[in-house]
């Protein structure tokens, strides 16, 4: 006989390796057993009919940008309100990505991110370090972090003022992490490009949002990118190029894997739907699309999603860094921005990402499996999770999405939780909802929204990094 508190019965359970009608039973924190349908007739815990839906993995977002400082403003989601939206949209794991600003130790920078989620989060957590200088030999820097459960790190190859490294430091860090098994994920956007196109974009008066996009073409993104694989094949280390965004880049992706390097690749659910022309429109509108890397022309997005079905991009994240209306409108400066460099970038994402890559396998574009692969399983693994987190096998976590394929639900600012008002998605109505979203047993989602009081959710210490 099966003890435990909770089954989930008759839904179509779907992994990345498969599809199966099955039965998942939970025992408190933990999945139990995964039984074939209508198994344990005599089970005592509370029963949760799955017909017609689908049960998966918790979904794993491995790119936000919580509560986090950004010029004279910051982004609008602390750990209470942006870990209560994942949820309510089937996320179960984030990792933000914690940073050492200059003149600060990791230790430092760790203790800050550890204060901001600390009792508050929703669901389960973790930290990447972003370094924006190395002030310790980039060895015992790795050590440290990955000794206090942080096994990943990020640099940015662009933002000079406060975050950018050098081609030094990327390589050191590279090589260091790939030797303890740790990942290095890299913004790959190449600022020399980026730094003379602003010059003359402003030199002449082009102030606009839409100057932002053009400052930032995908040519500064693919060639980041392949400097980026150089790096890597010169320190034999893997390597994660976080919100890719164009063909262009994405070409590059596929060369160096092609030619068996461990390369990997995310993507963000903003590069797959929306364009650069939501730059077209009234300004202070465009303002709320602008993010780094930019929007691009649609035909990115259709090279994007093959990538994706492919497998040449590994995993959707969100890169969320929301901004409300208002924030946008203050700029950088707080009292207004004059030109596109002062606008704060970043879109909200955290809660309709699950959903928006389903409507591709509502449209038999993607498969399911592939689904549940990018979403939850390859981060899970990639991070360090696997098989704690991103599976539905027994001793995994009991983080379970029961999603309902039927449901439709447009993407209005008002039916989401993220701290914003507005969508991105607002045009947008989807198949396919989360019904019901636990984390470590308890639900934490019913119905699109939240139940319960934050800070059920957990820091993760994560374990090696960087293996499919
Ligand atoms: N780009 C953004 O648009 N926002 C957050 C950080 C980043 O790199
Ligand atoms: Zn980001």
């Amino acid at each position: 006989m099966i003890s435990g508190s909770l089954v989930i019965r008759n839904g179509t359970v779907v992994r990345s390796t498969g599809i199966e009608a099955a039965d998942v039973f939970i025992d408190g924190e933990r999945i139990s057993s995964v039984e074939p349908p209508g198994s344990e007739t005599d089970f005592r815990g509370e029963v949760v009919d799955a017909s017609g839906k689908l049960v998966i993995p918790g979904a794993v977002d491995v790119h936000t940008h919580l509560d986090m400082e950004v010029g004279a403003t910051r982004s609008a989601d602390d750990f209470a309100s942006g870990t209560r939206a994942a949820a309510c949209g089937g996320t179960t794991t984030v990792l933000d990505f914690a940073t050492a600003y200059r003149g600060e130790s990791v230790a430092q920078g760790l203790v800050t991110w550890h204060a901001k989620a600390e009792g508050r989060a929703a669901i389960d957590y973790g930290f990447h370090m972003s370094l924006t200088e190395l002030t310790a030999p980039a060895e015992d820097v790795v050590d440290e972090m990955s000794e206090a459960g942080v096994t990943s790190f990020k640099l940015y190859m662009t933002y000079p003022e406060r975050l950018m490294v050098s081609d030094d430091v990327i390589a050191s860090v590279l090589k260091a992490a790939g030797d303890r098994g740790c990942l290095v994920c890299l913004h790959c956007e190449d600022d020399a490009t980026v730094a003379r196109l602003r010059r003359e974009a402003l030199s002449s008066d082009r102030t606009e949002p839409r100057w932002h996009a053009w400052s930032r073409p995908p040519r500064a993104e693919a060639d980041a990118v392949a400097r980026a694989a150089r790096m890597a094949a010169e320190a034999q280390s893997a390597c994660y190029v976080v919100h890719l965004s164009s063909a262009d880049a994405l070409a590059e992706v596929r060369n160096v894997q092609e030619a068996g390097q461990p390369f990997f690749a995310e993507t963000c659910p903003q590069y797959l739907y929306l364009s650069a022309e939501r730059y077209e429109g009234l300004a202070s509108e465009a303002a709320r699309f602008v993010c780094a890397p930019p929007l691009r022309d649609p035909q990115h997005s259709e090279e994007l999603w093959e990538g994706l079905a492919r497998g040449h991009l590994q995993v959707v994240a969100t890169d969320h860094c929301p901004f409300t209306q208002t924030d946008k409108d203050r700029g950088l400066s707080g009292e207004g921005w004059a030109d596109f460099t002062g606008i704060p970038g970043g879109l909200p994402g955290i809660e309709t990402r699950l959903a928006l890559i389903y409507q591709q396998v509502v449209e038999g574009r993607l498969s399911p499996e592939a689904w549940v692969d990018r979403c939850c399983t390859a981060p899970a693994k990639l991070f360090g999770l696997y098989p704690r987190k991103g599976e539905l096998a027994v001793g995994s976590d009991a983080d379970v999405v029961v999603f309902d394929p039927a449901q439709e639900r447009p993407l209005l600012a008002e039916r989401l939780h993220m701290n914003v008002d507005y969508s991105p998605y607002e045009d947008v109505v989807v198949r396919g909802w989360p019904e019901l979203v636990l984390c470590r047993g308890r639900i934490v989602a019913r119905a699109g929204e939240p139940v319960g009081e934050p800070g059920w959710g957990r820091f993760l210490s994560r374990g090696p990094s960087g293996n499919l």
